[in-house]
């Protein structure tokens, strides 16, 4: 049954995180949180990121006037907003993890549709690949475990804000994910799996069809008269392509938070 909350906002929006509300890995500026509000009057809007809960709480917990707070700090004021407060729909790990109006979805889980013995071969080949690659720096945690996926990083979670831009440079002369995967999706062919760069220093790993296009079939209870998104990855390869070009969306490609906000003023605001 649709909901008391969407009665005059018929339409949805929906938006990829990194390079799309925030530059990567980094917090929302204060010019995008005010656009977003602004939109939510209008419209209902949700984030659709292949990042965990944890990452995107640093990046759109809303500041209130007692400066930054996250869900995740030790001291929370009532100043503070969590993502999941701040948007209609937080969809994290592409929708596998889901909030609606800040009440949780069900989830679906990697490890069960994979299975144990299957994914302990694909872990162990992960880590003997990572082991053989000669990269200038490693750091650490190169597989990380989430409930709908795993993210896959050469070079490791922990590095730096500095080490990541040096590692995607590094990267992108040196092909170091587009081989890796390339090689994972011969050897595990079988598997069912998608093997998907999105970020600079990782790729996810996610079972075929479980993309941003999973957060789709979560809102269809709602009949929303439109669907927008807006995403930077949306070119054939990119995390945000299947979901930009569905027929059930309108897709927008932008360039960077900033090209968002001004895409948002001619489309929903400025009139
Ligand atoms: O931009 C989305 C991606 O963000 C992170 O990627 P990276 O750490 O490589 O920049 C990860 O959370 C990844 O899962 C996600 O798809």
């Amino acid at each position: 049954m649709a909901s008391a909350a969407f009665a005059n906002r018929k339409k949805l929006v929906l938006f990829d995180v990194d390079e799309t509300l925030t530059l990567a890995r980094q917090a929302a500026s204060q010019e995008m949180l005010d656009t977003l509000a602004a939109l939510r009057k209008k419209a209902a809007i949700g984030f659709v990121s292949g990042s965990d809960m944890k990452k995107i709480e640093e990046q759109l917990s809303v500041r209130g006037t007692q400066g930054y707070q996250s869900i995740l700090d030790a001291w929370p004021t009532e100043t503070s907003t969590p993502a999941i407060q701040a948007f209609d729909y937080a969809f994290y790990e592409n929708g596998l993890v889901a909030y609606k109006l800040g009440e949780a979805l069900p989830s679906d889980s990697f490890i069960l549709y994979v299975g144990e013995e299957r994914y302990k071969r694909l872990v162990n080949f992960l880590l003997h690949y990572i082991a053989d690659l000669d990269l200038p720096i490693k750091r650490g945690t190169f597989v990380e475990f989430r409930n709908g996926m795993i993210n896959v990083s050469p070079i490791g979670r922990n590095a730096t804000l500095q080490e990541r831009k040096d590692f995607n440079q590094f990267d992108q002369a040196n092909g170091v994910r587009a081989a890796f995967v390339k090689v994972l999706r011969e050897k595990f062919a079988d598997y069912g799996l998608t093997f998907s760069i999105g970020g600079q220093i990782s790729f996810d790993v996610f079972p075929n069809g479980w993309d941003k296009r999973y957060a789709l079939s979560r809102v269809e209870d709602e009949q929303f008269e439109e669907i927008h998104f807006f995403g930077d990855k949306t070119d054939p390869g990119g995390n945000d392509h299947e979901i930009f070009s569905d027929p059930r969306t309108i897709g927008h490609t932008v360039e960077g938070p900033s090209h968002t906000i001004r895409l948002l003023k001619e489309l929903f605001l400025d009139h």
